[in-house]
């Protein structure tokens, strides 16, 4: 993250220059197939089901460059670390607990989240580095979730913990350790509410893969890519803004609330622009404009009303 890294993908897709974000029904109907060749039966029965849609009406980054191309420290800081170093990573089984300010605390097993309603989503992508994809994603509302506790009355925040397994995740056992562990990131409960942000199970139809946050993921698309923490176990409700790894790291790089804004600069490059992964040029003609709140801005604008998101990078 503290510095920038040409990607090595080689352009392969042209798509088109508009960007808007629609709504529209559509069915996963490839990827119940490709889920039960994945040998998950679970998340293939679940994605048969699969209701109303959110898509983007832009071209999917390919699966091989969103599977490839990976920040996750916990596997090492270069692009291809995750995918390289994550063989010996086991995501199950796995639980996630949920705890805090809620009235039912419970640690969640695997197979329940995936009993879920799950949802196949499309999703820009915008990572705070300045590059982009645009990835569908099998998972669903993180609300649906908090309901299952129910969240109490003082609750405002809701906290959310990376595992920590220095025997399995190279980059929390080398001599250089980049950041803290673990990995920590927040919300606000209405934001972790709102129907757009989602915990992930799957990618492309098939289950998680490692190096993109198995099992389970955060993704909350209009808010820069290191909000979106990988393999949670643990989310806590809170009254207190929780920690958030990188804001704790570099506060002055990187906010708490990391909504994608065009006008707010990091303090080392403009983020007027973006470079689209897959489409070339990471210096050149073929940056895309970044859109404010990435492009959601008529869903979630309201979620910050009063506040003032020149200061709230
Ligand atoms: N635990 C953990 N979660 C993480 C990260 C990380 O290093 N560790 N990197 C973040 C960053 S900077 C980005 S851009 C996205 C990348 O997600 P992807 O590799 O699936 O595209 O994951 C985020 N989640
Ligand atoms: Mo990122």
């Amino acid at each position: 993250m503290s510095f920038y890294r040409p990607p090595r993908i080689a352009a392969s897709e042209i798509t088109p220059e508009h960007c808007f974000f629609n709504r529209r029904s559509f069915l996963a109907a490839a990827a119940g197939g490709a889920l039960a060749a994945a040998g998950t039966p679970a998340l293939a029965e679940a994605l048969k089901a699969s209701k109303s849609q959110y898509t983007v009406d832009e071209a999917l980054t390919p699966e091989k460059d969103v599977t490839s191309y990976n920040n996750f420290y916990e596997f090492g800081m270069g692009k291809g670390d995750p995918l390289a170093n994550s063989e010996k990573f086991k995501p199950t089984p796995w639980t996630v607990k949920v705890d805090g300010l809620v009235g039912k605390p419970k640690e969640f097993g695997l197979e329940e989240l995936l009993a879920m309603p799950l949802e196949e989503r499309t999703y820009r992508m915008r990572c705070v580095e300045a590059w982009s994809m645009v990835i569908p994603w099998s998972g669903f509302p993180l609300a649906a979730l908090l309901d299952k506790v129910e969240p109490l009355g003082d609750a405002k925040y809701v906290a959310f913990e990376t595992v920590v397994r220095p025997e399995e995740m190279p980059g929390q056992s080398g001599y250089f350790q980049p950041l803290p562990w673990p990995y920590v990131e927040g919300l606000r409960l209405d934001e972790a509410r709102h129907p757009l942000a989602i915990l992930a199970v799957g990618v492309y139809g098939k289950t998680l893969p490692n190096q993109n946050g198995a099992p389970l993921r955060l993704v909350v698309p209009w808010k820069y890519g290191f909000k979106g923490i990988k393999s949670i176990v643990r989310i806590t409700l809170t009254d207190k803004q929780p920690p958030a790894t990188w804001n704790l790291s570099a506060p002055s790089e990187y906010g708490f609330y990391a909504n994608v804004n065009p006008e707010v600069d990091h303090p080392r490059w403009s983020q007027a622009s973006e470079n689209r992964i897959g489409e070339g040029g990471f210096f050149g003609a073929n940056r895309r404009p970044t859109l404010p709140f990435n492009g959601y801005g008529e869903e979630v604008a309201g979620l910050y009303a009063g506040m003032d998101l020149r200061a709230n990078y």
